[in-house]
């Protein structure tokens, strides 16, 4: 079975929030904010209790942008990652156990500290375009292959 995860990019025009990973998965990588869906919950309630955890933000209206799965050679479990962003929040953004935030103007977002897939999909995300991917990967920073689709619907 895929195992379900959330993204949340938060925005405040031409800012972008980002947070630097601490520990665990994509430790010392920038990246939204999310994590593994839980079982009694939906995605969306998934997607605001982890922005809320990892950077003391709350938000009710979240809009899907994306959904990107990826595989990792050996591991037979595929990481489907469902994408939101928001502009309209509440609350201080406030460095959690997990994360670091900062803001990043959008011209100029840390890729090269980053998933090595982002630079690929985020130009899409930026100009508002929904999109839909997969990325087979070889140790977490070798794309062996991808697929990258604009979308209408998600
Ligand atoms: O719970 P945990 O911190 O392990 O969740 C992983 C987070 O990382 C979750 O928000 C989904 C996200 N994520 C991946 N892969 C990638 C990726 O390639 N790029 C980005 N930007 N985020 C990713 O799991």
């Amino acid at each position: 079975m895929n195992k379900i995860l959330t993204l949340v990019l938060v925005r405040d025009g031409k800012r972008i929030l980002l947070g630097m990973k601490k520990r665990g998965f994509g430790e010392g990588r920038w990246n939204g904010f999310g994590g593994k869906v839980e079982k009694q919950e939906t995605i969306i309630d998934g997607a605001k209790r982890e922005l809320r955890e990892e950077c003391g933000l709350v938000s009710n209206i979240l809009e899907k942008i994306g959904l990107l799965k990826f595989e990792f050679v050996g591991d037979p479990q595929l990481l489907e990652v469902h994408v939101f962003t928001t502009e309209q929040f509440t609350g201080a953004v406030e460095e959690s156990s997990e994360m670091r935030p900062e803001w990043f103007d959008t011209t100029n977002i840390p890729f090269d500290k980053m998933w090595p897939d982002d630079k690929l999909w985020f130009p899409l995300y930026l100009k508002g375009q929904k999109f839909s991917g997969y990325f087979l990967f070889q140790g977490h920073d070798n794309i062996l292959k991808y697929t990258l689709d604009e979308v209408d619907d998600l």
